[in-house]
């Protein structure tokens, strides 16, 4: 099956006005450039949401949000919350969904994670989907077994054809902005875990794009996105710096 390559910039809590316009003004410079097979991202703090529209609508970068109510898609009494028709009022197209800094910091769960992908999809955003183990995790042998429970409450909640909206993120915690990446083979092994159960629900479910993340660099992207199950990545702390995030997408 052919898998849909995508690089997506994850900024974070990072950003002002001056910033995010050198940011966005070289990224619609590199548009034009960027390698055709490659979808490319950026999920920008919400109230920069507006300012990523006017600068890339009329390029190749799609844009989309970190986060998103699962409580309700449109609208409701959630103080503090942004639905998923906000995010599209915005032209976002893209949600990420279950980051570890948001299951660890903000405490959600497998729960709410399959609520936030339920209002994405419910208005054609594309949730993607992080999973990803600990250190704790990986050293005591559970890596699977975390990260196949994380799959398996969406593989349990969505039918097929929900699933098929869907890209998957495989950020092992213990490699995010520690400067320390999984080896390729590593992420690789996880990559071919998750493929592996995707297809167990549904053969089709195989050409999902299943994304890395964590350390990705310009040093470090051609080896980890040559490995056979890795479909591109989804970039952190190299996603602010203009020329490190587009040599990132070239090597997708
Ligand atoms: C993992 C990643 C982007 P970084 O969180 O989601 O960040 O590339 O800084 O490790």
């Amino acid at each position: 099956e052919k898998r849909v390559k995508l690089v997506i910039g994850n900024w974070k809590m990072h950003g002002n006005r001056a910033v995010n316009a050198a940011l966005l003004d070289a990224l619609v410079a590199a548009g034009k450039h960027l390698p055709a097979q490659v979808r490319v991202g950026v999920c920008v703090p919400f109230p920069y949401l507006g300012q990523a529209q006017s600068a890339l609508e009329c390029g190749p970068v799609a844009w989309g949000v970190q986060d998103l109510s699962g409580n309700a898609a449109d609208k409701g009494a959630f103080t503090g919350e942004v639905s998923a028709t906000m995010a599209v009022d915005f032209g976002a197209t893209l949600a990420l969904a279950g980051h570890s800094e948001r299951r660890n910091l903000c405490g959600e769960t497998d729960g709410h994670v399959v609520d936030k992908a339920r209002c994405a999809l419910e208005w054609g955003l594309t949730p993607v989907v992080c999973v990803g183990e600990t250190l704790e995790d990986r050293e005591a042998g559970r890596t699977e077994d975390v990260i196949g429970t994380q799959l398996a409450a969406l593989l349990e909640a969505f039918d097929v054809a929900a699933l098929r909206q869907m890209v998957f993120a495989y950020e092992p915690v213990w490699a995010i902005g520690t400067g320390k990446s999984a080896s390729a083979q590593q992420a690789q092994d996880v990559h071919a875990f998750l493929r592996a159960r995707l297809r167990e629900k549904d053969a089709s479910l195989a050409g999902i794009s299943l994304l890395y993340g964590g350390s990705v660099k310009p040093g470090n992207a051609a080896e980890l996105f040559g490995q056979p199950d890795i479909d591109g990545g989804l970039i952190g702390g190299a996603a602010l710096v203009a020329d490190d995030f587009i040599a990132i997408c070239h090597a997708a």
